[in-house]
């Protein structure tokens, strides 16, 4: 690239030439990378800045949360409430919807973010990201309530990820396709590094725990299972395997070069549908991987026609290169 393009002249680039987002997107998109820029310098300070370790508290789904949960929560509420672009928010480490207060202006769009994704990685110095999904605010509608969030993921009109690793990346799709920028820490700016990322078609690897193998269900066993057998098995070729534990880690190694990722539902907890969340962990994703040409679906359905019925509803996710999420798919079909 010859010359460096910054989020901003991306984004301005996006409202004033294509048309494709109005200016209070605009705005919200760089209120929200500013607020990523604070996360990514909190983790990075690590135990210097006292961040690490755990809050000695639960989130609603819970789980206990750790210190840069909370203060990753805290930085992306007091960065969005005041600039007149949004009219509520919601979060996993929050119970219920987050309005505006009353004495800053409303704007027409909803935020949802999971603010670090990966927590059981931050002690251990391995990568985690933040997780946000705009959906608008139905039209007509007053005071926001927590209805109003409950749109399928084909409504979103941003959705994108920060990943707080060896380089700290944003990633983003406002429906023109997928775009990555890189945190430049002496200009402390988001400077674009890759345009038009394409998922390939096919992939030789999956990202599973399997340590749940038996608590799987018989499609997603048989998948992984002739993955196993590599080139002695019906696939015809050997796999390869990573986990990382943190789904914004995992789904940037499938936007660069390919891959399958699940997070399947299983037996230990019939009730719950999978463990990640639908509105602000696989809608965003799932958007994302669609928008550079991959497929996402929950094994049945495609993600983002879902229509959400909580705001912390849990979904199976199987995410990544197209061929494989449609083999997936397939073998549930059968059963
Ligand atoms: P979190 O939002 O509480 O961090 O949980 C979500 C994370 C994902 O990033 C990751 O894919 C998954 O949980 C890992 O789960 P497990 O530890 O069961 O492998
Ligand atoms: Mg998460």
């Amino acid at each position: 690239m010859s010359s460096k393009i910054s989020l901003s002249r991306y984004l301005v680039e996006q409202q004033r030439d294509k048309g494709n987002i109005p200016a209070n997107l605009r705005l919200l998109l760089e209120v929200v990378a500013r607020a990523c820029k604070s996360i990514s310098h909190a983790v990075n300070k690590g135990a210097l800045g006292g961040v690490l370790g755990s809050a000695d508290s639960e989130n609603v789904q819970g789980e206990v949360q750790k210190k840069l949960d909370i203060i990753a929560n805290e930085v992306l509420l007091e960065a969005n409430e005041w600039g007149g672009h949004l009219a509520a928010m919601a979060s996993e480490e929050m119970d219920s919807i987050y309005l505006v207060p009353n004495r800053y202006p409303q704007g027409e769009y909803l935020l949802l973010f999971d603010p670090l994704d990966g927590s059981s990685n931050i002690d251990v110095n391995v990568s985690i990201g933040t997780i946000f999904s705009v959906l608008k605010k139905p039209e007509g509608s007053q005071s926001v309530t927590e209805s109003d969030f409950l749109q399928p993921g084909k409504n979103q009109v941003a959705a994108g990820y920060c990943v707080y690793g060896p380089q700290t990346t944003l990633v983003l799709t406002v429906g023109d396709g997928v775009v990555m920028f890189t945190l430049d820490r002496e200009q402390g700016s988001f400077v674009l590094t890759q345009e038009n990322v394409q998922v390939p078609a096919d992939t030789k690897e999956f990202a599973i725990n399997m340590s749940n193998m038996r608590h799987w269900d018989e499609p997603v066993r048989r998948y992984i299972d002739e993955c196993l057998q590599g080139k002695d098995g019906p696939r015809g070729k050997d796999f390869n395997m990573r986990w990382i534990a943190s789904m914004v880690a995992d789904v940037h190694r499938i936007l660069t070069r390919g891959g399958v990722f699940m997070y399947p539902w299983d037996k230990r907890e019939p009730h719950k549908a999978g463990k990640l969340r639908l509105l602000y962990e696989a809608n965003p994703m799932s958007w994302l991987i669609e928008q550079a040409g991959g497929a996402s679906t929950n094994g049945r359905q495609r993600i983002l026609d879902l229509q959400p019925e909580l705001l912390h509803e849990r979904v199976s996710v199987v995410l990544g290169s197209k061929n494989e999420v449609e083999r997936v798919t397939r073998y549930h079909d059968k059963t």
